[in-house]
């Protein structure tokens, strides 16, 4: 199983084209698209509510609430396929996580828009490790402070199977996204495993 390392200021970027099989990737795939309990959350943007452009789930050990943009995300439990992923996932990157964040883009309408992993939760260095399923999609990165220094923005296809290991100071200095995309676009999953680092903390009375 081979990584390649992408070379970029401020950041710590390890590639694995093919982390495993196209079999396993087909079978995972199915398996998580009809088996993931997929909401569609919404953000409030000026007081205004607005569907998420893409469906999420997350899972994990209990009490890692994690929350971002607003919401307070409740972790269900690890099932038995989630679990041989992060297997493969802390093998290959030698790294251990408590927690994953599903997204599923159902077309190339829905996308991800900029932002860094970098709510206090993760740490100061967080390790994220983002595995792909399904349609391979374009994922962009752009150094925050890159116009003023010159420091070109990366794309990377993200293919099924593939796993982008992001960690140091990455979410920092950098931001990533999904765009949307046109032309014939089927769903894709992507998973990416984290590390929260707060005790249980209670169930928000929600
Ligand atoms: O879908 C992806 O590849 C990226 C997902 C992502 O950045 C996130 O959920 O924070
Ligand atoms: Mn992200």
């Amino acid at each position: 199983m081979h990584s390649i390392n992408i070379y970029a200021p401020d950041a710590e970027l390890s590639f694995w084209p093919e982390v495993i099989t196209p079999k396993d990737c087909e079978f995972y795939y199915q398996q998580l698209l009809s088996g993931t309990r997929w909401r569609q959350d919404k953000i409030t943007l000026f007081g205004k509510a607005f569907d998420l452009p893409r469906l999420q789930a997350w899972y994990g050990d209990k009490g890692m609430t994690y929350s971002y943009s607003g919401l307070t995300l409740v972790p269900e439990p690890w099932t038995p396929v989630l679990l041989a992923i992060k297997e493969v996932v802390e093998q290959a990157c030698r790294s251990s996580f408590n927690t994953v964040l599903l997204n599923l883009y159902r077309d190339g309408n829905d996308s991800n828009g900029w932002h860094s992993d970098d709510e206090a939760e993760l740490g100061e260095h967080p390790v994220i490790a983002s595995m792909s399923l399904g349609q391979e999609r374009l994922f962009r990165l752009k150094h925050k402070e890159g116009k003023s220094r010159g420091i070109s923005p990366l794309s990377i296809n993200l293919s099924p199977g593939s796993l982008l290991v992001m960690s140091g100071s990455t979410q920092r200095y950098w931001q990533h996204c999904i765009p949307k995309t046109s032309g014939t676009v089927l769903p894709r999953i992507n998973l990416t495993f984290r590390n929260v680092m707060h005790g249980p903390s209670p169930v928000p009375a929600l």
